[in-house]
């Protein structure tokens, strides 16, 4: 069975690099400039994992607002525990994609905040208002340093 995951957050979050970990694609990620569908065979599935482009609020509502409709099994909301701007970013994409009408549609929302190694250096930790996102799950990682299988449970 194929399942459908997108990867939503601001510019530099970490969205690619947990991609290409997923991917096991090794060479690091530039700035994504158009969507990227990344095909992961893992646990017996084949996952489609929807990589959306933009580094600001706007683009990325737009990007998605442009979307045919899929529904996903799991969308991934991700931020920077580290910085705050970045998961004041997700409420607002999230508020800004009901005023389009495109209201996150996915069996499962899960808020994942990444660099934990550089929160755990920095101490620093932003944590997400679940109710403001929908969201059910709240994960945090680290998309560079975090063990594959850690990284396999953001899967549905
Ligand atoms: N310390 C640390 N840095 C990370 C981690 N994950 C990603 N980064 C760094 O964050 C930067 C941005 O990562 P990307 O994966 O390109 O981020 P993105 O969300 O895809 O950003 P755009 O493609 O620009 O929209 C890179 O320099 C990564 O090396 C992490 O877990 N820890
Ligand atoms: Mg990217």
């Amino acid at each position: 069975m194929r399942k459908y995951v997108i990867l939503l957050g601001i510019g530099g979050v970490g969205k690619t690099t947990l991609v290409y970990r997923l991917a096991g694609i090794v060479n690091p990620p530039a700035p994504t400039k158009r969507p990227g569908i990344y095909r992961v065979f893992a646990k017996g599935e084949w996952y489609y994992i929807l990589d959306v482009p933009g580094q600001y609020v706007n683009d990325i509502v737009d990007t998605v607002s442009r979307i045919i409709h899929i529904f996903f099994d799991r969308a991934l909301l991700v931020y920077d525990l580290t910085r705050a701007d970045t998961l004041y970013a997700l409420y607002e994409i999230a508020e800004k994609l009901c005023l389009y009408h495109k209201c996150l549609s996915a069996a499962e929302i899960w808020v994942v905040g990444n660099k934990r190694d550089l929160a755990a250096r920095l101490g620093v930790e932003h944590k997400p208002d679940l109710s403001k996102l929908n969201a059910q799950r709240y994960v945090k990682i680290s998309a560079i340093y975090d063990p594959l299988e850690r990284l396999m449970e953001l899967l549905p």
